[in-house]
């Protein structure tokens, strides 16, 4: 596509090259989601984000920016506003009084500019709530809960309040300027150039709590393993204690920790492997309780969610040992309540039935298998069964890619 930027249109081709019709040469380059530009005659270069066509809600959480400190961002409006000058065109032929008023407009103006700008800049590159994959979204509701960001509106909020900042900043540094333009000597104008500035500063350090509360925001999302929405999945889940953290670290890059207590895991974790050149995902969950909905606590919510949005497959996990301390009747009616709980009955599936070198496997094995379809046995330990597994599974997602690319119908 083209884009029309300060230096004129600017054509990228499949996202790999771009022209450049200010010095009709095509110039440098690109990453994913994200072009910098260069012309070729390096009269100017920038970047812009989201230039191309990506699927709506892919992985937006991505760009989000990295967020100065308040003070270094007053700080460096004030150092680049004392620095202002006017050039000579505009020097020439005026009054030592009118040099004076002329400078003072151009540093306040600067300062506002400065401080507006930055924010103007912040806001546009978070991505629009209503752009983010489903899985995001909750990811987003959920870790700004976890950090007491939903008192403020959550993400909109949030941003919202940078918005009426940036908002006051432009109205109170013009209106200020008037008091400049008014002054009628050179002692009041020094006092309304010092009073504009005074109060233009006095309006952001007000606001402080705003721009920490989006730094804050920004740090907790940077912080997240964020699934990559596009890639196939496999999310290994189940009740705490029953190997899902050791099956992870098997197959995985994963590493999770692996002990003989339940919720080891307290945290989404994300393993990538390779198989004959293509990537996929490995999700460890932390286990999950037998209980409603409500009662459920954040990092089970999230669990929920990842299952529920993510293109994937489910390794639901058992331990028919009960050696997890969970019974193998509750956790049948786990797996019940979170089967029924998907959307699409497509949802591809694997019933594991873990820890199969123990002896006590077999005492509740019957039991399983009336209720469970075609599950596998296997055990991290003595690698019973991984490889069967391994394959079950990329064909699962191989299937439920192509299920993905159908449309779902509308009910
Ligand atoms: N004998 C045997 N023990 C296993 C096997 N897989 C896991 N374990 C043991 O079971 C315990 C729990 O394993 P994890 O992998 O941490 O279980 P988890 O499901 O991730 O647990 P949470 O993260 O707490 O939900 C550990 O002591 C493991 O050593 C297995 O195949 N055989
Ligand atoms: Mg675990």
């Amino acid at each position: 596509g083209t884009w029309k930027t300060n230096m004129g249109f600017v054509t990228v081709y499949q996202g790999l090259y771009i022209k450049d019709w200010y010095t009709r040469q095509p110039t440098k380059t690109c990453r994913r989601n994200r072009v910098q530009w260069v012309c070729a005659d390096s009269r100017s270069s920038g970047e812009w984000r989201q230039p191309f066509e990506t699927r709506n809600g892919s992985n937006r959480l991505r760009e989000i920016p990295v967020i100065s400190k308040p003070e270094e961002h007053l700080s460096r409006a004030l150092r680049v506003s004392s620095r202002a000058r006017l050039d000579a065109v505009t020097k020439r032929g005026k009054s030592f009084n009118e040099l004076l008023r002329l400078t003072s407009l151009k540093k306040l103006d600067t300062f506002r500019q400065e401080l507006a700008n930055r924010l103007e800049t912040y806001l546009r590159q978070f991505p629009r709530k209503s752009k983010l994959h489903p899985y995001e979204d909750t990811l987003v509701d959920l870790t700004l809960e976890s950090i007491g960001l939903n008192k403020y509106g959550g993400y909109n909020g949030v941003l919202e309040e940078i918005l009426e900042l940036k908002k006051k900043i432009n109205i109170q540094g013009k209106y200020l300027s008037n008091g400049i333009r008014n002054a009628e000597n050179k002692k009041g104008l020094e006092k309304a150039f010092e009073d504009a500035f005074t109060s233009l500063e006095n309006i952001y350090r007000k606001n402080w709590g705003s721009v920490e509360r989006l730094k804050l925001m920004a740090i907790a999302l940077h912080r997240l393993q964020i699934a990559d929405v596009d890639v196939p999945t496999i999310i290994l889940a189940g009740a705490p204690n029953v190997g899902k953290s050791s099956l992870v670290r098997v197959y995985s890059s994963g590493i999770p920790e692996v002990c003989a207590y339940p919720f080891t895991t307290k945290t989404i974790i994300m393993g990538h492997f390779t198989d004959s050149g293509r990537t996929f995902q490995m999700t460890d969950t932390p286990g999950l309780l037998n209980r409603g909905e409500d009662d459920r606590n954040t990092i089970e919510r999230l669990t929920v969610a990842a299952l529920q949005h993510l293109n994937s497959v489910v390794l639901f996990t058992v331990d028919l040992t009960e050696d997890c301390g969970t019974s193998v009747a509750d956790q049948l009616e786990l797996r019940t309540a979170i089967r029924e709980r998907f959307p699409r009955s497509d949802r591809q599936w694997i019933d594991v039935l873990s820890k199969s070198d123990l002896d006590e496997f077999f005492k509740h094995e019957s039991l399983y298998l009336e209720n469970a379809t075609d599950p596998i046995r296997v055990s991290a330990e003595t690698g019973q069964n991984l490889e069967p597994l391994k394959d079950r599974f990329i064909q699962a997602t191989t299937e439920a890619a192509e299920n993905q690319q159908a449309p779902i119908p509308k009910p």
